[in-house]
């Protein structure tokens, strides 16, 4: 055992006028919101790769962060991180985790010795899991760190890579079942470009659609009942990724029939880096029915690049969960926190103080949500705006044809008298509960 965070007691709910830094104020997971617990509502996960794995490192830097499970490259401190990983699960009780597997495995020198790896670390997870409520929300591979995936993985121009790609992500899918996960992620970091000088575009995105199937049935044939999640991106690490948006990947699961059979998981600095909004990435994927699971971190608006904090904004995390409320909620997907410390947030308390504020601000920014939907002011004047798309009149001229539709026009029994859209008055609605 670490005694990484001996000094710091199971996180308790103290209520909005506490001013315990290591207390939850607004995240009371026995709270019953629109007839649901908070807990389940929220379903927090904390990923492995940020609070365990990352050392600290950026473009200009190397290593801040010395753990006691460091180097990472053996066995024994591979266990050592489990270990802290799961004293911080008891610290703050979430009910859930999520890896990739070079986060928890040291790399092997073949890829057996890798699978062995990784192998005996999930058993190690499964005999913590069992005397524990947390539970791993998805697995994922990590196909965009070893040289090996410098061109891509599945859409690499060498087939050898794209075979170790399938292996690994059949390994990473095995281990999912078998810890009972309720997801498996694929995020492709090197699914992209750096040039289109060398690359033939059509060719890798047949190459990535046939791969995707090959995930779907994989996941049938051993009976994995989780849902497929892909995390669109659209630059960074490679200057293009195909899975660029919400919009772009719901096309691209259209043109390999793959839409009613895979979801999105969306995170917040990756709709940034779209030009997007964080709600409006949601609203898409469930105006398209692809809707699944969040990475709830935030990228700075001024760096440009994906910082992955933790959330602290409520009005927009407010607005996310709004629209996560009103298309059904979560559903076997989660909040997951793909958010790191800042690289000078050396100690344990720090770790401890970023999961503490993140889930604090999701379940005020929920129950904002919540309040919102419960008083119905925005749907009202939803309803209103859309109202004349109601009348029989609308109706059959929506099922009618252009010279139909014209012969009204012209002859004056149409003509269109412009209404407010009343944008300032719903922004000051949604203040009211913010
Ligand atoms: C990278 C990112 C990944 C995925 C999982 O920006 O978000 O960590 O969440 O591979
Ligand atoms: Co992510």
């Amino acid at each position: 055992m670490t005694t990484f965070f001996r000094d710091i007691a199971p996180i308790a709910y103290e209520g909005p006028s506490s001013s315990n830094p290591l207390a939850f104020r607004h995240y009371n997971p026995n709270e019953m919101v629109l007839g649901k617990r908070l807990e389940d509502h929220l379903r927090f996960a904390i990923a492995y790769w940020h609070s365990f794995a990352w050392e600290g490192g950026d473009p200009f830097g190397g290593q801040t962060l010395v753990r006691p499970w460091h180097p990472q490259n053996r066995m024994e401190t591979a266990k050592l991180k489990a270990d802290a990983a799961f004293e911080m699960f008891d610290v703050l009780g979430q009910p859930y985790f999520c890896w990739h597997d070079a986060d928890v495995r040291p790399e092997g020198d073949s890829f057996a010795e890798s699978l062995r790896n990784f192998e005996e670390i999930i058993e190690y997870f499964e005999e913590k899991m069992a005397s524990r409520k947390v539970r791993l929300l998805w697995g994922t591979a990590n196909m965009f760190s070893h040289r090996r995936w410098m061109s891509g993985a599945s859409t690499n121009p060498d087939p050898d890579v794209f075979a170790y790609s399938a292996a690994t992500v059949k390994t990473c899918m095995d281990a999912t079942h078998r810890l009972n996960g309720e997801n498996y992620v694929l995020w492709g970091g090197r699914e992209g470009y750096e040039t289109l000088l060398n690359t033939d575009m059509g060719r890798e995105l047949d190459h990535m659609g046939r791969f995707l199937n090959m995930v779907v049935d994989y996941k049938h044939k051993i009976g994995f009942k989780g849902t497929i999640l892909v995390e669109p991106k659209p630059q960074e690490p490679s200057k293009h990724q195909y899975d660029f948006d919400a919009a772009t990947c719901f096309g691209f699961l259209q043109k390999y029939g793959l839409e009613n059979e895979v979801k999105l998981n969306l995170e917040q600095g990756h709709a940034i880096l779209a030009g997007h909004s964080f709600e409006h990435e949601i609203a898409t994927a469930a105006a398209l029915g692809v809707f699944g699971s969040i990475d709830m971190n935030r990228n700075d608006y001024q760096s440009g690049w994906d910082t992955d904090q933790f959330p602290n904004n409520v009005p927009e995390v407010a607005l996310s969960y709004y629209h996560i409320l009103k298309a059904g909620g979560l559903g076997t997907g989660g909040t997951n926190f793909d958010a790191k410390l800042r690289r000078q947030s050396l100690d344990a308390e720090d770790l401890i103080a970023a999961h503490v504020g993140g889930m604090d601000i999701c379940a005020r920014g929920l129950k904002a949500a919540a309040a919102m939907l419960e008083d119905g002011g925005l749907e009202a004047e939803l309803q209103a705006r859309y109202a004349a798309w109601e009348t029989t009149e609308a109706k059959s001229m929506l099922a009618s044809d252009f010279d139909t539709i014209f012969a009204d026009v012209i002859s004056g029994k149409i003509n269109p008298q412009p209404k407010s859209g009343r944008q300032e008055v719903l922004e000051n609605y949604v203040n009211r509960f913010v």
